[in-house]
């Protein structure tokens, strides 16, 4: 099952291009290069339909995207890559902070943390902005296919710490390799955030 009939509609810089709509909204956050525009790429089954790179720091705006006229979804630019050759500035963190202190149709954000890499200073910062602004999360370890056992006991023991337990007991596991996890993916979204396809 992929989410279908899916467009993209516009590219925000600043607050004044968000779309005006009451229309329920689920973001996708993380940082840069964890996989977030690939991600809708795959619960989507179109891969060009958000656009991806190897190089970190690639999506600049909120990209907004129509979802079978139900629901919107949100791409974000990542934060806090640690080998980055680019430096995100006081005004990207800024956008983010006003988007999800004030967007009011925000019904949930979902945060992809990298399986190789786990929780970064970065990725628990915004759960605790999540946490203070009472968003519902949903997080989802990406890039499993490059994960190992062992990764896996030492990201669970973290999250075990960072999280709320109705958070830890829905962790999700997910490769863009995997079509299984992907679907799987998209079931919780649409059970977990009462949005639908139709
Ligand atoms: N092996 C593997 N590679 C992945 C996976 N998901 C994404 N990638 C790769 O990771 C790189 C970054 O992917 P993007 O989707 O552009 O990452 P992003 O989070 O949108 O990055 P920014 O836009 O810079 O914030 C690309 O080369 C993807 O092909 C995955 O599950 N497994
Ligand atoms: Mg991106």
């Amino acid at each position: 099952m992929f989410l279908k009939n899916v467009k993209y509609v516009t590219s925000a810089p600043s607050k004044e291009f968000w779309l005006d709509s009451d229309r329920k909204e689920i973001c996708i956050l993380g940082r840069s290069n964890v996989g977030k525009s690939t991600f809708i790429n795959k619960i989507t089954n179109n891969n060009s339909m958000a656009k991806v790179s190897k190089v970190p720091g690639y999506t600049k705006y909120l990209n907004f995207f129509d979802v079978n006229g139900s629901f919107y979804l949100v791409d974000t630019p990542g934060y806090g890559y640690a080998k980055a050759s680019y430096k995100r500035d006081e005004s990207f963190y800024k956008m983010m902070d006003e988007y999800l202190e004030s967007r009011k149709n925000l019904v949930g954000a979902i945060v992809l943390i990298d399986a190789k890499v786990s929780f970064t200073k970065d990725d628990i910062m915004l759960i605790d902005i999540l946490h203070n602004y009472q968003i519902p999360l949903q997080i989802i370890v990406s890039k499993t296919d490059k994960s190992n056992q062992s990764l896996k006991s030492k990201l669970k023991r973290d999250a075990k710490n960072i999280l709320l337990e109705e958070e830890y007991n829905n962790l999700l596991f997910y490769s863009s390799l995997d079509l299984k996890t992907v679907e799987k993916v998209v079931i919780q979204i649409l059970n977990m955030y009462k949005v639908s396809e139709v």
